[in-house]
């Protein structure tokens, strides 16, 4: 008996929920709240018999939430923690054969079933594949829901009791042969390679009707500040009954003084199962304009929809969505240009990486948006990578646009002319996977739909769909009422003949090249990555962690092979099967031009310059020819950020640490700005904005390693907005230095405010490329530049004071410091880094700094401003390529 008492106690969670019915009326729509979890070989095979209530599941590892891959349920459960897994190679020792078998979920759940109740339950996605179980019977096998995307529905009114069971048995995922979410060459694979429930199972309550995604087709002319927008807003009616029924629609739009009328009506009847697409149509007269962050705000308007038969509420939904534009055109160079709301739309992006094991945090990535506008990008880019709802809304709700699509390099491309799955060939498709991809698109185009936010979607990434795949996949999208535009892939090796060219390019780079790649745009040659075009992932690999996040995932001999072991497989890079396995190309320019390293410190300060130049000058050059002859149309970083503490391919690391590639983007991407173009040695301006006005001049000053002057220049003029050009040529000044020297550009209005402040290192001459010896992802250097004088740079002295700044945004309650340096000595003070620390001395992440890594000229003064953190941050550490490490209290 007292083994009874104690198992029921463990039933927890599964008592709890059938107190209260997880529905209790018409239109909820509730997600399964937790899981209790197995694996399959210590489990009864019996899986009806386990789906029915009363199973003691007090051994089985619980979850905690509603949606977890099985590392993620495990880790949840207490069985694995993330510290330990990421710390140096411990990820390589967990036991993954343990995944090579099904695994099951169960759990039970409450509701209060009754005469004309519906219940609906609904997928959104298991990895790779499920049986279902309810109740002790079989609802679905795996052939049916199948697919990471494969959202389905499923009526269980006539299976609905008070105590309900739902057992999931959720296949092992092979990334060739499923539908999953991969991570190619990103990272090694989570152990479990992503297998789960992922994201939620609803249940839905209903009357004699049910609801479909709600979708809003907004039709608006240009120019969009003075026309009306034609709303239709559409829901799919389902009657679930045998007999027929007649169906009240009513929708209610809010967002604008213009929408405060009544609902819009009608009736609509329904043959017994029928379904019919409803739809209500709107003008708005005046619409508020949804934009992209840096270009307006962000207004949303509401749609919501209720079905009613004989008066009672049978099913009730509502979405939020903006009144925008997007359009795109392939231009006469081949290459694809976004417009928004009828304004030529540059993408200055970033790569997303989900979380390994897929978890999701709203706060966090929350977070992680706000660094995105903070480094001015506009976009981010999801390769196969489309999160939990959330994410839309929160993009929509800051303005950052979203390049959703397919991924590559694994099931999701296995077509018969992919060349680059050709040493592990996949099966190509055969009916039931076209059925996956086709129910995993229909479930993420209704998804997307409403939300402002999606630019585009791209049915392909690096290889296009077949003809058949790519009608498919138009035809499920414009079902959904799709109206940005469909790319056919992220690379111009070929197209389907529905969709035409899809005007981006995917050659590379991916591994380090100097900084005047990009600006080498020789229109002769075929200058693969260089900025014209589409580059839809590209990068110079940059991405180095600083010291504080390193020693949480490095042991001390891991932390001693970055600078002693150049070439060395490091396991924080990628997949040993990758090209990205060591870090042999970046540290052979970090060794040439900077020197050999004589210490961690000395290699983690050189290697924050290249990065800092990498990302600059790349975000620079695409600025830059933003208009050239054959304009730059748009650049997604490769990558914005990683799936686990990786030492490459971010723009901040997995602790959410700002370092030089975060600052270099930042900086690089500055809406009104003034950059050196290293191939030409000539100072060009960047204005991304529409609306800011009035003339700008130019400050130039060139200084040696002395701090001597060399030249100096003041340039003013007007421009234009959304464009690049060139303000001056330089190149006498800098062809004739003998050593590295300090360039200075200020940009500033008409009374004095600076809006561009920004150092470069130069030499006379640049890195030169091997053009003819690139492979897929980098470009050969021949000669490199000699950046090695700055390690013999004078000492500076360099004064910090801190001062009360104002009420920070983002964490309720906190300040933001002013911090102002001062360089007290002759000689230029070189890079700067200040990072916030805590009592401990540990980094308080994430944080958000006006500017870092700064260099200040001889007895200059610079103020910054921190802010965005939680409170803990007690002092600033300061260091530099020629200061002093100090720490001064906030
Ligand atoms: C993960 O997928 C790879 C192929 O992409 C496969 O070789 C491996 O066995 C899978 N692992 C598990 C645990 O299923
Ligand atoms: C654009 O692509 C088409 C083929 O789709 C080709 O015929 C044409 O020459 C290309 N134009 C340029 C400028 O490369
Ligand atoms: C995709 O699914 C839709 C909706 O069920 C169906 O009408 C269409 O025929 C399917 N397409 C293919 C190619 O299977
Ligand atoms: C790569 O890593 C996998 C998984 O850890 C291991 O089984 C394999 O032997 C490694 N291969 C090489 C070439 O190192
Ligand atoms: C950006 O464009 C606006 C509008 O034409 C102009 O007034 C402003 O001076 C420009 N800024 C720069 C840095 O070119
Ligand atoms: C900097 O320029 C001054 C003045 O020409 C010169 O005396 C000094 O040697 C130079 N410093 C270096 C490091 O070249
Ligand atoms: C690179 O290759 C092109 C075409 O093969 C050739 O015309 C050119 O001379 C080569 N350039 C160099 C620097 O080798
Ligand atoms: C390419 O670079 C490699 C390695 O530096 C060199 O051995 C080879 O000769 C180069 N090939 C060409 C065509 O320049
Ligand atoms: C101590 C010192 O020399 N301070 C100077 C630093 O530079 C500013 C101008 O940038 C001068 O105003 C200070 O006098």
């Amino acid at each position: 008996m007292i083994g009874h008492a104690v198992a029921a106690l463990l039933l927890g969670s599964g008592l709890a929920s059938a107190a209260a019915p997880l529905t209790s009326k018409a239109g909820d729509q509730v997600a399964i709240p937790d899981w209790d979890l197995k694996s399959s070989s210590d489990v009864s095979k019996d899986l009806k018999g386990l789906s029915k209530p009363g199973v003691d599941t007090s051994s089985w590892y619980h979850a905690g939430t509603s949606k977890c891959t099985i590392m993620a349920c495990l880790i949840n459960a207490g069985v694995y923690n993330d510290e330990d897994l990421w710390y140096s190679d411990n990820l390589n020792h967990v036991n993954w054969g343990q995944f090579l078998v099904p695994w099951i979920y169960r759990q039970e759940f409450a509701l209060s079933p009754a005469k004309g109740k519906h219940f609906i339950l609904q997928t959104n996605g298991i990895t790779s594949k499920a049986d279902l179980f309810l109740n002790g019977k079989q609802i679905a096998d795996s052939n049916y829901q199948s697919g990471a995307y494969g959202g389905r529905t499923y009526d269980i009114t006539n299976l609905a009791a008070e105590k309900n069971a739902f057992v999931v048995q959720v296949y092992p995922t092979d990334y060739l042969y499923d539908f999953g979410l991969g991570f190619v060459d990103w990272n090694p694979y989570p152990s479990d390679n992503g297998s789960g429930i992922w994201r939620d199972i609803t249940i839905k309550q209903t009357g004699s009707v049910s609801m479909g995604p709600i979708s809003v087709v907004v039709d608006i002319d240009v120019p969009v500040e003075s026309s009306p927008a034609e709303v239709t807003i559409r829901a799919e009616a389902q009657n679930l009954e045998t007999f027929a029924v007649t169906v009240d629609a009513a929708a209610v739009v809010t967002g604008d003084a213009s929408c405060a009328g009544d609902a819009i009506k009608q009736s609509v009847k329904l043959g017994p199962g029928e379904k019919k697409l409803v739809e209500f149509k709107k003008t708005l007269k005046k619409p508020e304009i949804w934009w992209p962050k840096q270009w307006g705000g962000q207004p949303l308007y509401n749609a919501k929809v209720t079905f009613s038969v004989n008066n009672a509420v049978s099913d009730t939904a509502q979405t939020n969505f903006g009144v925008r534009k997007v359009t795109s055109v392939v231009n006469s160079h081949n290459d694809t240009q976004y417009s928004v709301n009828g304004h030529p739309f540059q993408v200055v992006g970033g790569g997303y990486g989900a979380d390994m094991f897929l978890r999701w945090d709203s706060a966090r990535f929350t977070r992680i948006v706000e660094y995105m506008l903070d480094m001015h990008q506009n976009t981010v880019r999801l390769e196969g990578k489309m999160e939990q709802p959330e994410f839309y809304e929160i993009c929509d709700k800051y303005g950052l646009m979203i390049m959703p699509g397919w991924e590559c390099c694994d099931k999701w491309e296995a077509w018969a002319y992919n060349d680059e799955l050709a040493i592990f060939p996949p099966p190509v498709w055969d009916d039931g996977d076209y059925e996956t991809a086709n129910y995993s698109m229909i479930h993420e185009a209704s998804v997307l739909q409403p939300h402002p936010s999606v630019l585009t979607f791209l049915v392909g990434s690096d290889f296009w769909p077949n003809d058949e795949a790519a009608a498919m996949y138009v035809n499920d999208l414009k079902n959904a009422g799709w109206q940005t535009p469909i790319i056919a892939s992220a690379a111009k090796r070929g197209y389907p003949a529905i969709l035409g060219p899809s005007g981006m390019k995917m050659d590379g780079p991916y591994d380090w090249v100097p900084p005047n790649y990009w600006y080498d745009t020789e229109p002769s040659a075929d200058r693969l990555g260089a900025a014209f075009g589409f580059g839809s992932e590209l990068g110079s690999g940059v991405g180095t962690p600083e010291m504080g996040s390193l020693k949480r995932f490095l042991t001390q001999g891991d932390l001693d092979d970055l600078w002693k072991q150049p070439n060395k497989n490091l396991f924080h890079m990628s997949t040993n099967l990758s090209s990205f396995y060591n870090r042999q190309i970046y540290n052979e320019g970090l060794w040439k031009r900077y020197g050999a390293p004589s210490s961690l410190d000395d290699y983690l300060i050189k290697a924050q310059m290249m990065d800092y130049e990498a990302t600059r000058s790349q975000y620079e050059g695409f600025g830059a020819l933003w208009n050239a002859d054959r304009p730059a149309t748009g650049l997604i970083y490769w990558m914005l950020n990683n799936a686990w503490p990786s030492l490459h391919w971010n723009q901040f690391d997995y602790y959410l640490h700002p370092a030089g590639s975060y600052f270099g983007t930042k900086v690089g991407s500055r809406i009104e700005h003034v950059a050196y173009n290293y191939q030409t040695k000539e100072v060009w301006g960047i204005n991304h904005s529409l609306d800011k006005n009035g003339p700008r001049k130019v400050d130039i000053e060139l200084i040696n390693t002395s701090g001597k002057q060399l030249a100096k220049k003041s340039v003013n003029f007007n421009t234009k907005a959304n464009s690049g050009f060139k303000v001056v040529d330089f190149s006498s000044q800098i062809g004739t230095l003998s050593s590295v020297a300090f360039l200075r550009l200020v940009l500033s209005d008409n009374n004095g405010n600076v809006l561009s402040r920004n150092v470069y290192w130069v030499t006379n001459s640049i890195d030169k490329l091997d053009w003819n010896n690139s492979t897929w992802y980098y470009t050969q250097v021949t000669k490199f530049v000699d950046y090695t004088p700055l390690s013999k740079l004078s000492t500076a002295q360099v004064s910090v004071t801190t001062g009360p700044g104002k009420p920070a945004p983002g964490v309720p309650g906190t300040q933001t410091r002013i911090v102002t340096l001062e360089n007290k000595s002759s000689v230029p003070a070189v890079f700067i880094r200040l990072t916030l620390v805590d009592k401990s001395g540990n980094d308080v992440n994430p944080v958000s700094w006006s500017d870092n890594y700064v260099t200040l000229w001889p007895k200059e003064k610079l103020q910054l401003e921190v802010g965005g953190w939680d409170g803990s941050g007690a002092s600033i550490q300061v260091s530099g390529k020629n200061v002093k490490a100090t720490t001064v209290k906030l």
